[in-house]
């Protein structure tokens, strides 16, 4: 398959990795030209509890280097969608699909609106991966990936062969996927995941698996879980409690080494994705007339921790 992976983050890299490595046509896309150039230079080094692999990688930071491409996968930043949206509009050929592998709520809806819903495809992941620094990832928690069409019933025939497609060659790559005939509880799912870790590691500077050793931290992730859980009821998406606190606590669990997201960019001072994981429950909890007091107060210390960067708005 010719696949091209938009965005070197953690998640970016351990699948441009594994793909590469599996015999795929893979490129990675970077905006930032020198880091590009970098990647290309270096390759990408896995290292994991099951093994550690460096494979070279093609990376550019220019879509024209890249000939076709059956699948752009689309793993930057949930708060970075519309800009990268809005930069790959022209050049991303009519015919080709993109799947969005990103965290947080509303993804689906922006790149709808750059390049029609029927050419959009959604996926989650509990795979953990730590950025270490550029091209360098460890993979700190085995997971699986799960697929499917972002518009359900009006999906179109060539996304899902191609969905089919991709989850085989992402199994054979060992990634652990699977095609879902609807994505959207699974989108719901893992939203709540993030919901319940990201913010709280953030917070606190601890890995995933710290969560379950402090006592005080369950009532925060099980209230933040709750309103999570509330909110997606009255978006038409039932989820159970109290399963969803524990498969919370089971990603934390299997991710326990795990630096999340949240945390790696308030490590690096970089805009976080708080507004569209935990304030995305607030603003829809308001819109339904809820009330969402864990998730502001997380969502409040979140941006407080961005509000003390010492470089206005993040490093680059
Ligand atoms: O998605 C993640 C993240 O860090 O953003 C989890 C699954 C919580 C792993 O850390």
């Amino acid at each position: 398959m010719i696949i091209t992976v938009i965005g070197p983050g953690a998640i970016g890299c351990l699948l441009a990795a594994y793909l590469t490595r599996a015999g795929e046509e893979v490129s990675l896309l970077d905006y930032r030209p020198k880091r590009a150039t970098l990647l290309q230079d270096r390759g990408i080094a896995v290292t994991g509890e099951r093994e550690a692999f460096h494979t070279p990688i093609k990376a550019t930071a220019y879509l024209t280097e890249i000939s076709s491409t059956d699948i752009f996968i689309l793993c930057v930043k949930a708060s970075d969608t519309a800009v990268v949206a809005a930069k790959l509009r022209d050049a991303i050929p009519p015919e080709s699909h993109l799947l969005t592998l990103q965290n947080g709520l509303g993804n689906i809806e922006k790149l709808s609106e750059f390049f029609g819903g029927n050419r959009i495809l959604a996926g989650a992941t509990s795979h953990g991966a730590t950025l270490l620094e550029v091209g360098r990832v460890r993979h700190a928690g085995y997971g699986e990936i799960w697929l499917g069409q972002a518009n359900g019933t009006d999906s179109s025939q060539a996304g899902g062969a191609l969905l089919q497609n991709l989850a085989t060659t992402m199994n054979r790559a060992g990634l652990q996927a699977q095609v879902v005939d609807d994505i959207q509880p699974i989108l719901w799912s893992k939203l709540v995941v993030n919901v319940g870790i990201n913010a709280l590691t953030a917070i606190l500077g601890v890995p995933n698996g710290e969560l379950l050793k402090i006592p005080t931290c369950q009532t925060v992730l099980d209230g933040a879980v709750a309103e999570a859980v509330q909110v997606a009821s009255g978006c038409g998406i039932q989820l159970q409690l109290p399963e969803e606190i524990e498969r919370v606590r089971a990603v934390c669990n299997s991710t326990a080494a795990n630096i999340s997201s949240m945390l790696q960019d308030v490590k690096r001072q970089k805009k976080t994705e708080i507004d569209q994981i935990n304030g995305a429950v607030v603003r829809m909890a308001a819109s339904l007339g809820m009330a969402s007091p864990v998730n502001e107060v997380l969502t409040a210390l979140v941006r407080g921790l961005e509000a003390g960067y010492k470089v206005e708005g993040g490093k680059p």
